[in-house]
């Protein structure tokens, strides 16, 4: 590989990634935290990481939990988190803030409602800010779970809040993406208008110890049987549970019907089909990158300069000028 000398003299210390990788796979959580690292950073070992997780990926069970700030999102990770160690599997947690200017509190309240699962080496948490990152979540999301995976967790849970298009990218990354909502907010509503009514698999109405959480899940079901009439062919007609979270309450109504909706997935093809769309969407929003940073480095260039003389003299159209420019792309590399 090249990476060793094209980096050499750097101010960085070049890591030995397979070995991070082979002890990341031994359960040391310092390794996984260092691998995780190196993709947030987009360090310039982040295609030999990629390399090196490549032949461990693609067992994890992956579950997306949305919804609007102050749901439970956090609560009920934690309650997951408890459930899915009592069955003795191995859990990642990646919670993702990306939008947010105040994520150093959110964070921090998160850390608190973790704590419990601090001292348990087969848990892992991570929280992600990617605000300011090029290309926000597409790719440094999709890379922190490829670690996980490759660590051997069982299952990840990803958190997010649900306010925009990063957080349906980062749900869609799931295998069963659950979209919590809280009584008596007309939060059903805000969530058909955020557009996640469509990417539930299962709904959870969280604060049932609130009024309002029957009538929620009523509108819920009701919603949900009139969008089923669009549809042909087999489709998965989310679950909607309800929840008190800080209690624990319905955490275990909650798994059962995760695990409903991946047998339905696995009976229906749909497992392979959401997870063959994961990775395309990461190899095209790579890609993206990539085309981005090479047109980034073509601005003030002179191939740019030149044809911007010739459409200025009107020798050239613009159209034609920028085929030029990306024909020029594709042979630079
Ligand atoms: N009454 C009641 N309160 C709850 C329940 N679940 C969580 N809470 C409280 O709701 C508040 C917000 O919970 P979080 O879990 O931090 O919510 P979140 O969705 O992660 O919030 P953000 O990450 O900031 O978007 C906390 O004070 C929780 O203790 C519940 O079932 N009932
Ligand atoms: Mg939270």
């Amino acid at each position: 590989m090249t990476a060793g000398s094209a980096t050499s003299g750097s101010r960085r210390r070049e890591l030995d990634v397979a070995d991070l990788v082979e002890r990341a796979r031994d359960g040391q959580a310092r390794a996984v935290a260092k691998l995780i690292s190196l993709v947030e950073d987009a360090s310039p070992q982040l295609r030999e990481v990629a390399s090196a997780l490549a032949p461990h990926v693609g067992r994890a069970q992956v579950i997306g939990l949305t919804g609007s700030p102050g749901v439970g999102k956090s609560t009920s990770t934690a309650a997951l988190v408890s459930a899915f160690r009592a069955s003795g599997q191995r859990v990642g947690v990646l919670a993702i803030d990306p939008s947010s200017p105040f994520s150093g509190g959110a964070l921090l309240g998160d850390r608190i409602r973790m704590q419990v699962h601090a001292t348990d080496p087969e848990v892992f948490i991570r929280s992600m800010a990617t605000r300011g990152h090029l290309g926000g979540l597409s790719w440094a999301a999709p890379q922190a779970l490829r670690v996980l995976d490759a660590a051997g967790f069982d299952v990840v849970l990803i958190e997010t809040v649900g306010v925009g298009q990063s957080e349906i990218d980062v749900v869609s990354l799931a295998d069963t993406t659950l979209v919590l909502v809280a009584p008596g907010m007309g939060d059903g509503i805000q969530a058909a208008k955020a557009g996640i009514l469509e990417i539930a698999d299962v709904f959870v109405v969280n604060k049932a110890d609130r009024d309002g959480a029957e009538r929620t899940t009523r509108e819920l079901k009701h919603m949900m049987s009139l969008g089923r009439k669009e549809l042909t062919g087999p489709s998965w007609r989310p679950s909607v549970v309800q929840t008190v979270a800080d209690k624990g309450q319905g955490i275990a109504e909650v798994i059962e019907a995760i695990g409903a909706h991946r047998e339905w997935m696995i009976a229906h093809g749909e497992l392979d089909r959401r997870r063959a769309h994961r990775a395309r969407t990461e190899v095209e929003a790579i890609a993206l990158q990539s085309l981005r940073e090479r047109l980034d480095d073509l601005r003030g260039s002179v191939a740019l300069g030149t044809l911007a003389q010739r459409v200025m003299a009107g020798e050239l159209d613009p159209y034609a000028a920028a085929d030029e420019l990306v024909a020029g792309l594709g042979a630079s590399q």
